[in-house]
């Protein structure tokens, strides 16, 4: 990349320098359709509003709270055209969380849908470097609408360089206080050059659709950035539920879908009923891909899925397969770009077949906002990205565990996703999640925490028949000792399992 770009030059301005202003660029759950002529106009009149209004200045941080609507990209574009630093947080953050985020990342200026207005008020009464929020979505006179359409639709964007700050992506992870990942403007664009050139092979006449938050990179790459990248369009799903995804997909005509492995799972009872003949990608990521969850889509849907890992400290997928070379159970191979290798606890690699820690280099790598655990992350270079894989004799990646999650029994190591696919194979079990809980005898013993489809009945006699399921389809000692069945299994806003939330029963 050159020393000076600006991602938002690249991504949105160059489509209507190339004449190609009225191709449709985004579609809103509301009906809106906007072309990329449209976003630049909106976009530009923000930018000129944060810039001679509220005094933003490049590098200053700008959080933005909104759900996946096109007027949350336009304040992206419009963050980035200004030079300045975009802090996307998640719809369902509560005020204490988004105190941590603007207190980190000393958030000056907000942008914010008016109807998640609440929370972020109650945080600003406790962060006075909060210097200014305006409401988007709103009809109010001081409304960011209201106060945009004065601005001219003309912005010349600020000359920023290729490693300056665009973006600070939060990740909760599965536990622990937030860290921000500091991503560059070529981090942006590298992503793109990535997985989508390598891997999905998107064309321009794609219609994207998907269920991840923009303030998850995943999302943020899958419906915004990826299909720009190709001059393609998104469908922005407010709420996007399995309920509501395959309706949407029907009635849009979607063509890739970006979803997680727990939403392909309770799609696919339903896709009989839906017209998916638009359909001809559907990525899985944000949570390893059990082999029974691929094999029941493909079944349903026709379409082998995509399967990748990314990380939000790499921005996006690193690891993965295209629809030819799927294997089932295993990630997939480095995408191009990136290398990968796994190291012992000692920082060696380890040769083919051995458990170890996934090291990850690439185009993009973490550089956490001020945080200690920056020297956990980064060894020699290498991302350790916190989950145990091996390498197959084929060179696929395998996904065991989080590093933290190997569960330790009796003397052997057990991987929780191993039993918790064995379950999933079980037509009782419609979602499962598996950890070690603490055993005077074993060290630790392998509890499912498990949640029925329904028509079957929880209690000893099934948990049972599962136990005995397990123990025929993978090595007897992994089979889950306990069994507790619950109606729903905790997640983070991005999907993932919140293992530590199995650990003790529901309700203590
Ligand atoms: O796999 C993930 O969790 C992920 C995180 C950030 C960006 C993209 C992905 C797939």
């Amino acid at each position: 990349f050159p020393d000076r770009l600006n991602c938002a030059t690249e991504l949105l301005d160059r489509w209507i320098a190339q004449g190609q202003g009225e191709r449709l660029c985004l579609q809103g759950s509301d009906g809106k359709r906007w072309t990329y002529a449209d976003l630049q106009s909106q976009a530009n009149r923000i930018a000129n509003l944060l810039r001679s209004d509220l005094g933003v200045l490049p590098g200053n941080r700008v959080l933005l709270r909104g759900a996946n609507t096109p007027e949350m990209v336009a304040c992206w574009f419009a963050v980035q055209k200004v030079g300045a630093v975009a802090v996307a947080t998640m719809p369902l953050l509560r005020a204490k969380e988004l105190i941590q985020v603007i207190q980190k990342a000393e958030i000056s200026h907000a942008l914010c849908d008016v109807r998640l207005a609440e929370e972020l008020a109650a945080a600003q009464t406790q962060c006075p470097q909060l210097r200014s929020l305006v409401h988007f979505h709103s009809e109010a006179a001081d409304g960011l609408e209201h106060r945009a359409a004065g601005h001219s639709n003309q912005f010349s964007n600020v000359d920023t360089a290729a490693d300056d700050c665009c973006l600070i992506a939060f990740t909760s992870g599965t536990t622990g206080a937030p860290k921000g990942t500091m991503h560059f403007h070529r981090d942006v664009l590298a992503i793109c050059r990535c997985w989508p050139s390598h891997v999905l092979k998107p064309q321009a006449d794609d219609i994207f659709i998907g269920s991840p938050p923009l303030a998850f990179t995943f999302g943020l790459g899958g419906l915004v950035l990826f299909p720009m990248s190709v001059g393609a369009s998104a469908v922005l799903l407010e709420k996007a539920s399995p309920d509501s995804l395959l309706p949407a997909i029907a009635k849009y005509r979607a063509t890739i879908l970006f979803t997680a492995p727990t939403s392909y799972r309770a799609m696919s009872p339903l896709v009989a009923q839906h017209d998916l003949s638009s359909l001809r990608k559907c990525i899985s990521a944000g949570e390893a891909l059990p082999a029974a969850t691929r094999k029941l889509w493909k079944d349903a849907s026709g379409i082998e899925l995509i399967d990748g890992i990314g990380a939000t400290e790499l921005l996006h997928i690193f690891i993965s397969h295209d629809e030819a070379h799927a294997k089932p159970g295993a990630t997939g191979v480095p995408v191009p770009g990136y290398q990968a290798c796994i190291l012992d606890d000692e920082g060696r690699v380890l040769p083919a077949g051995q458990v170890g820690k996934l090291a990850v280099k690439g185009p993009t790598g973490c550089r956490y906002l001020n945080d200690e655990r920056q020297r956990g992350y980064v060894l020699n270079g290498w991302n350790l990205t916190g989950d145990a894989y091996l390498i197959d004799a084929d060179g696929y990646f395998v996904y065991q565990a989080r590093t933290d999650d190997m569960i330790i029994s009796g003397g052997y190591n057990i991987a929780g996703p191993e039993v918790e696919s064995a379950l999933l194979a079980h037509p009782a079990v419609a979602e499962c999640g598996v950890v070690g809980v603490a055993d005077e005898e074993r060290g630790q013993i392998v509890k499912a925490v498990v949640v029925l489809r329904t028509g079957f009945e929880p209690g000893p006699d099934l948990a049972k028949t599962l136990q005995d399921f397990v123990k025929a389809s993978i090595a007897p000692y992994k089979y889950p000792r306990a069994i507790e069945f619950r109606n729903q299994l905790p997640r983070t806003e991005t999907g993932k399992l919140q293992r530590f939330r199995l650990r003790v029963k529901d309700g203590e």
